[in-house]
């Protein structure tokens, strides 16, 4: 059947392809091109400027990981902030804390927003919860004026850094992170592939480890449908009672309701929560600094 391959500069010299069943959606938004078609295998697949964002079967994956690996770190985390996922799929999963109070995000199209209300209602079902205060703008103008130390955790669940998200890997980005934190608070930043962005993802971890002055970590998670089939994450924590990100000390199992909480969790526990931080050689070396 008709097939739709997936290059960018990001990755060159390969392309991934998925086989198309049927186109549903594509519209060029003020910020990127936004595309929704079925897929053969994969189900709904949410495409931004070529680059596949998130399909209906692995989506769990991402999304589970980059909400419970900073949030089963910390005990009752109360104020939480989602840059970018406007699918709604990482609101979806900070539900499940029932100790969360306050949910911001700030996403900067609305249109991915009101196609994931539509084609993704899975995800999207995440915007239904009366914790979430929706901001539609840039992220980076939002954690400019953000009151300090407001946030326990803050989760960026950002598009690569080609296009719109692309300050969002930058120094004065992190820096203001660092002061929207509590001391002690975490970040959880998507980081790319190990085997496609290594340099990338040396930088990030510098960068973080001078803004943070603390020990950063590097986890990692299958993804088949992500650019070489892995996506990593960033975890730092602002100074304060330091961080053990490999022993979760605020277990999913052991919270209330949150494994079914509207449905089950389909990729994390805490078994994955600990193997996640486990490096291949290379990527150790790489991040010694680690
Ligand atoms: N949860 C699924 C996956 C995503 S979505 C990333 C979102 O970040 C997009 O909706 C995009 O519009 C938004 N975004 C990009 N730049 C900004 C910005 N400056 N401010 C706020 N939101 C922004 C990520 C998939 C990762 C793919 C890995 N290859």
């Amino acid at each position: 059947g008709k097939r739709m391959y997936f290059n960018n500069p990001m990755w060159p010299g390969e392309a991934h392809s998925l086989e198309v069943e049927k186109i549903l959606y594509q519209e060029k938004s003020e910020y990127q091109e936004v595309l929704v078609f079925e897929s053969s295998t994969y189900g709904k697949v949410l495409v931004l400027d070529g680059i596949v964002q998130l399909t209906e079967k692995d989506e769990c994956a991402y999304q589970e990981m980059i909400v419970h690996l900073p949030l089963c770190s910390i005990k009752s985390p109360k104020t939480v902030l989602v840059v970018g996922g406007g699918d709604g799929g990482v609101l979806r999963e900070i539900s499940r804390h029932s100790s969360v109070e306050l949910i911001d995000i700030c996403e900067i199209d609305k249109m991915v927003i009101d196609v994931s209300k539509k084609y993704f209602p899975e995800l999207a079902v995440g915007f239904e919860d009366p914790r979430v205060q929706l901001h539609i703008g840039d992220a980076v103008e939002f954690l400019r004026h953000a009151p300090r130390g407001k946030y326990d955790a803050i989760i960026v669940d950002s598009s690569d850094p080609v296009g719109p998200a692309q300050e969002l890997v930058e120094r004065p980005f992190f820096e203001t992170i660092a002061k929207a934190l509590r001391p002690g608070g975490v970040l959880c930043n998507m980081a790319e592939s190990m085997w496609l962005h290594t340099h990338l993802i040396e930088d990030m971890i510098s960068i973080c480890q001078e803004t943070f002055k603390s020990s950063v970590h590097y986890a990692w998670a299958s993804v088949p449908t992500y650019p070489s089939g892995v996506i990593g994450f960033i975890l730092c924590s602002t100074e304060g009672p330091p961080v053990d990100f490999k022993s979760p000390i605020n277990p999913i199992e052991k919270l209330d309701g949150a494994l079914n909480y509207r449905r089950e969790l389909k990729f994390y526990n805490s078994e994955i929560h600990m193997a996640a931080f486990a490096l291949p050689s290379f990527v150790k070396r790489a991040v010694s600094c680690l």
